[in-house]
């Protein structure tokens, strides 16, 4: 890996700009922000089920009302056309689009999106959607989830169907969000839905994604015109060690290859690294491969969505188990915590490292252009007496990353668009609404929505297509 991870001054007099064109967005996912789980003929998802058992969720909080989004959708759209977004990234619920997992689409559940992309059009906004964020039926679970193969073709008939309904409209179509959380946090570590923990199901279920995503590219091809841009999301992070010793370095190879390569290398080289099927022969023989998955997990896409959050920190040796990163098949590989620096729910907050891994995708995968599909950061957010949330630490942590990105813009590399993590404050899963991401504030009593300073600065910065200096203090 290579690239510089200092992010160059940005202390100039003058603005950074960025590409004519540029996408300024912002994110959220359907189990986070709907609400109306039973409404209009939705069936429960894997998260429905995983968040009804005590002692998974912070405050035994529950998703059932969220943000209303579903009901306070128009409200939103407007709340997004105020913060200037070009782009509006949401994800659709497959339950409430296919209650049974399979067969025809449940119109009452199109609709709802149907409603929410014209909203957006409206408004000027461009829908990108993300088919798959976490929350798939229950009954596809209790059939055997992604740890069956079947799933990748449950998958690909539900694309079809969603893309049917909405390909006349939306532009930019998102197949999975993060497989490496859907694998590794889910049937691992077991801190996500399913809350499976067994090392070569989690192998199983990476590759089925990987299938999955391909088959998805295609149905979408098939229904989409052929101005649509397709595209995942990825999680990559940069690993580092603070060792010198082969076993630290090593480490980071092997972390790398669970974290990074299992999905970089099928879907954009079309194959497996054998350093990871090597380190984990000893938990699976790989034989869930069959002919021909590889090429189709490789069908080419036109952007590779990429979330950054944090470095990754890891060591030789034996260590306490982690909750968060379990290393299928690499025992002595340990992850660290990061010793310096200001730390979030994510780890450090270090926008050096968004440069440093956007220049490693250039330099190890080639020119394929990118868009920052999550980038953003938790603070404990307040509502000020003034009725204002000064949220300067999160203005900070944009101002910075937007800062990194423009440089790994210099440095070469094709960035189409930032899409910030969160639109508004959400439920944040296993946290509950303990973790506020939000440009929007939202009063948990009232559903009461406030644009934070973060998307007043925010709107600042897609009005100008350029973020001021670093050294410029934050409006107040
Ligand atoms: C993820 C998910 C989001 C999270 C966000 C903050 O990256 O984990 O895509 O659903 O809410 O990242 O943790």
């Amino acid at each position: 890996m290579t690239a510089a991870t200092e992010t160059a001054p940005h202390a100039g007099a003058a603005p950074s700009e960025f590409p004519a064109g540029f996408r300024w967005g912002a994110a959220t996912a359907a189990f986070q922000v709907e609400g109306a789980l039973d409404a209009d003929g939705r069936t429960p998802s894997t998260w429905d089920t995983f968040t009804a058992v005590p002692g998974r969720v912070h405050g035994e909080h529950r998703a059932d009302v969220a943000v209303d989004h579903y009901h306070r959708y128009r409200e939103d759209v407007a709340l997004m056309a105020e913060l200037g977004l070009n782009t509006y990234r949401f994800s659709v619920s497959w339950p409430r689009v296919q209650p049974d997992g399979r067969g025809p689409a449940n119109p009452k559940g199109l609709d709802f999106y149907s409603r929410l992309v014209d909203e957006l059009l409206a408004n000027g906004i461009d829908p990108m959607l993300t088919l798959y964020h976490w929350d798939h039926p229950q009954v596809l679970q209790d059939a055997g989830g992604w740890a069956d193969r079947d799933m990748a073709q449950r998958f690909a008939d539900y694309a079809g169907l969603v893309a049917a309904r909405l390909g006349d409209r939306v532009p930019l179509w998102v197949t999975l969000n993060e497989p490496w959380c859907t694998a590794f946090l889910g049937h691992a570590s077991g801190i996500h839905a399913p809350g499976v923990a067994d090392d070569a199901t989690t192998l199983a279920v990476a590759h089925h994604l990987n299938l999955a995503h391909g088959l998805g590219v295609q149905a979408l091809r098939a229904a989409l015109p052929a101005s649509a841009q397709v595209s995942i999301a990825l999680n990559p992070a940069p690993v580092r060690t603070r060792g010198t010793s082969p076993a630290d370095l090593d480490a980071v190879r092997r972390a790398d290859a669970l974290r990074n390569r299992i999905f970089f290398d099928p879907l954009l080289r079309g194959a497996y690294p054998a350093d990871l099927i090597a380190d984990t022969a000893h938990v699976s023989d790989w034989s869930f491969v069959r002919d021909g998955d590889l090429a189709t997990a490789a069908v080419p896409i036109d952007v590779l969505g990429v979330n950054y959050y944090t470095p990754l920190y890891v060591a030789g040796g034996e260590g306490p188990a982690d909750p968060y990163n379990r290393w299928v098949g690499s025992e002595g590989l340990v992850h660290v915590a990061p010793a310096e620096g200001p730390a979030t729910i994510h780890g450090q907050v270090d926008a050096g490292g968004l440069r440093e891994l956007l220049n490693r995708i250039r330099h190890d995968y080639g020119p394929v252009p990118i868009m920052i599909a999550e980038n953003g950061v938790s603070y404990p957010d307040q509502l000020g007496p003034d009725g204002r949330v000064d949220d300067v630490g999160r203005v900070d942590y944009l101002h910075a990353h937007l800062a990194a990105l423009h440089d790994a813009i210099t440095d070469g590399v094709d960035v189409r668009g930032y899409v910030m993590w969160s639109l508004i404050d959400n439920f944040e899963w296993v946290y509950g609404y303990s973790q506020t991401f939000g440009l929007i504030h939202v009063d948990r009593a009232t559903q009461r929505r406030t644009i934070k300073n973060s998307g007043h600065w925010y709107r600042g910065v897609i009005a100008a297509n350029a973020i001021p200096p670093l050294n410029t203090p934050a409006a107040g």
